[in-house]
């Protein structure tokens, strides 16, 4: 028996397969578990109720690759394994995630809830709609994607013992919010505020119609749209110098602004000129600079939409988390949870959050490389089954380039922000240059002069995985420390507006009570990728690995080149050859023996054999699948799907016998 194949499988190969069938509208592929999809740049219809029907508790292999078979892989783990499972969804800007998602959702909805219990139908409703709610204010068109992702999104989905949505939780990471003040040439802000004018007036209207149908309360929706308001309005306070003293250019936009935000207008205004600060133990109102002044205007901006956002995903937690759940009655609480985040991205002018969303991405590589291709080769070797070890590019050392404690680029950062005095973009990549200038996967003007793709002075090039990118330091220092003066704090947490002033519950702090240093925003971000990360660990993992085949959105196109690089990166092949050279499933000899044993006279109801191995061996034998199994030290291994179809069939078939039998026993007692 061959334990490992010597072929190995050619990219060109790979990409042809991937071509014909994009060609056919197949846009999904399996690798073992692994669903690849092409993005189809067309409406397809594959996805309509006659499709959910065919997929439907069926088997992995049993119907053509779609993402519904992965949805119901996670499914039936989770119902009948008690399995917790998430599915992750990654790929480059544009590949499709997004639209996974949902129609991974769809499916899940499509086959609960047999009996239309009503609170179940309501929970699916809800988190169906939180969807587009979340989209209105979360994505906005990019040069890369039209509706593209500006915030990271985890959902789970709690199920009861019978299988059933019974609830839900979002956890959001790291909103894009300085697009509400700037944008890149040909691209848009969140759509939100967009949502009124004519082109998204339907739209508009499905959102407001969401929104009250998961249960926001008229007077929240309302205070939602005046601080969209408030924030375009805001857009256009100028500042104009007098002497040495900024003052409001066009003061009755201030008399909006507080009506708006349910404050007044003397502190809408002193909070945009002044701040106060505590020396010593006097506290003074210190004016503001012009330059500081519109750099307070553009930090409240963001701020306020991303208070906005984030009070939006919890008041949508509050509504679908799962209440009064009685384990002791009910069973235990599953879960599937469904991670659809910004894709990695490399735009013509890559600033610090290109920078999070790239290292995002590269902690989700590291995940499926120790899941897929680390874990699955070392339990080979440790339950002493031959195998040949298949190379892959191991993204650790960026990922390390990024995070590392003291050494990283998020710890130099850091550390500069956290230098008393003026600190500057420039210092910062200093400090990279000196600290990280012999890293292979680091470059700048500095490091590299020969390189002419770094044009500025304040271009550094991370190598990634998915690609090289040129960020530029500029911003990075600000965009980090993310300062809020306090002054616009307390304004919101004065507000007469109950809504708006719990979105700012620190403003309650007096200027001499705030003295903690906050984390920075990168920091925040790295913690938050960690606890994601080992979250998704906990559970069992299903892969859609998404492929953008062409930078034009045409459902003609099959860019060889783009989709060569994104087989190469996602590290495809790798994954082909570890599971062809491998084996479909595995199980403890105890477990297995649990499921099947009534296949065989030998090991039903118990077996006599020397040890569960011996048994299991037998029972193998008896079957005649001995070639396509080899056993390991705890773990029987098989290698196609085909044959574990097979034992669920003959156990299908004893239980019945068995059932059947007893029914008889039972009769002869009547
Ligand atoms: P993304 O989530 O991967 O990008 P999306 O899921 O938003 O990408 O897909 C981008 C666009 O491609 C969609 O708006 C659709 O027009 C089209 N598309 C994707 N999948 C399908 C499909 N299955 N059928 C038809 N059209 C599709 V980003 O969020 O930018 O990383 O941050
Ligand atoms: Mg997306």
């Amino acid at each position: 028996m061959v334990l490992y194949a010597e072929e190995t499988i050619h990219p060109s190969y790979l990409l042809f397969l991937l071509l014909r069938r994009f060609e056919k509208g197949r846009i999904y592929t399996f690798i073992g578990e692994v669903v690849v999809s092409v993005n189809p740049y067309k409406a397809l219809n594959i996805y309509g109720r006659d499709t959910i029907e065919q997929y439907k508790g069926r088997e992995l292999y049993e119907r053509p690759p779609h993402l519904f078979a992965i949805a119901d892989a996670a499914y039936k783990a989770m119902k009948r394994r008690s399995k917790d499972t998430c599915i992750m969804i990654s790929g480059e800007s544009g590949a499709g995630k997004t639209e996974a998602s949902k129609y991974i959702m769809q499916y899940i909805a499509a086959i609960t809830n047999p009996s239309q219990r009503a609170e179940i139908e309501r929970v699916k409703n809800m988190l169906l709609k939180s969807n587009c709610v979340l989209e209105a204010f979360g994505n906005a068109k990019t040069n890369r994607n039209d509706n593209s992702s500006r915030f990271g999104k985890y959902m789970d989905i709690n199920f009861d013992f019978k299988g059933d949505p019974i609830g839900g939780h979002i956890n959001n990471y790291l909103l894009e919010k300085s697009r509400v003040i700037v944008q890149q040439p040909g691209e848009r802000s969140f759509h939100s505020f967009y949502q009124s004018s004519i082109n998204d007036a339907a739209e508009f209207k499905v959102v407001a119609e969401a929104m009250k149908v998961i249960g926001f309360k008229p007077e929240e929706i309302q205070t939602v749209y005046k601080i969209l308001a408030a924030i375009l309005h805001l857009g256009n306070v100028k500042f104009i110098v007098d002497g040495d003293t900024p003052l409001i250019e066009n003061g009755k936009i201030v008399s909006v602004l507080a009506e708006l935000l349910s404050t007044k207008t003397d502190m809408v205004e002193k909070a945009l000129l002044y701040r106060t600060v505590a020396t010593g133990r006097d506290i003074i109102d210190k004016q503001h600079t012009e330059q500081e002044a519109s750099y307070g205007r553009d930090a409240f901006a963001k701020a306020i939409y991303e208070r906005l956002f984030c009070w939006i995903v919890t008041r949508i937690n509050d509504i679908i988390e799962v209440k009064n759940y009685d384990t002791t009655i009910h069973g235990k609480n599953t879960v599937i949870g469904v991670l659809d985040i910004y894709g990695f991205e490399i735009f013509d002018n890559n600033s610090f959050e290109q920078f999070c969303i790239n290292y995002c991405n590269e902690k989700l590589q590291q995940l499926f490389i120790q899941l897929v291709l680390k874990q699955e080769q070392e339990e080979y070797q440790r339950e002493g089954i031959p195998w040949k070890h298949i190379d892959y590019f191991n993204n650790q050392i960026i990922v390390d380039l990024v995070e590392q404690q003291h050494k990283g680029i998020i710890a130099i950062l850091d550390d500069a922000c956290m230098n008393v005095g003026k600190v500057t973009d420039g210092m910062f990549l200093e400090a990279l240059n000196s600290k990280l200038g012999k890293h292979g996967h680091f470059s700048s003007r500095k490091t590299c002069a020969s390189d002419k793709s770094l044009e500025f002075d304040r271009d550094f090039r991370i190598r990634h995985y998915a690609g090289d990118v040129v960020y530029s330091a500029i911003g990075f220092i600000d965009k980090n420390k993310d300062t809020l003066f306090q002054d616009f704090k307390r304004l919101m947490y004065n507000s007469s507006n109950p809504v708006l002033k719990n979105m700012w519950p620190e403003g309650k702090l007096s200027i001499t009570e705030v003295t903690k240093r906050p984390l920075t925003a990168a920091t925040l971000f790295k913690n938050s990728m960690i606890a994601l990360v080992d979250n998704l660990a906990s559970k069992e993992p299903y892969y859609v690995r998404c492929i953008k085949p062409n930078d034009k959105k045409s459902p003609q196109i099959f860019d060889d080149e783009r989709c060569r690089h994104q087989v190469e990166y996602l590290g495809l092949l790798e994954n082909v050859r570890v599971r062809r050279a491998g084996f479909a499933f595995r199980q403890a000899y105890e477990k297995f023996l649990h499921r099947y044993k009534m296949i065989s006279e030998f090991t039903w109801p118990s077996h006599d054999l020397p040890s569960d191995k011996e048994a299991v061996k037998k029972l193998i034998e008896q079957c005649g699948f001995q070639d396509d199994v080899a056993y390991g030290k705890t773990k029987i291994f098989i290698r196609t799907p085909r044959t574990l179809f097979t034992l669920e069939e003959l156990r299908a078939q004893m239980l019945v016998r068995i059932v059947l039998f007893l029914q008889k026993v039972a009769s002869c007692f009547i």
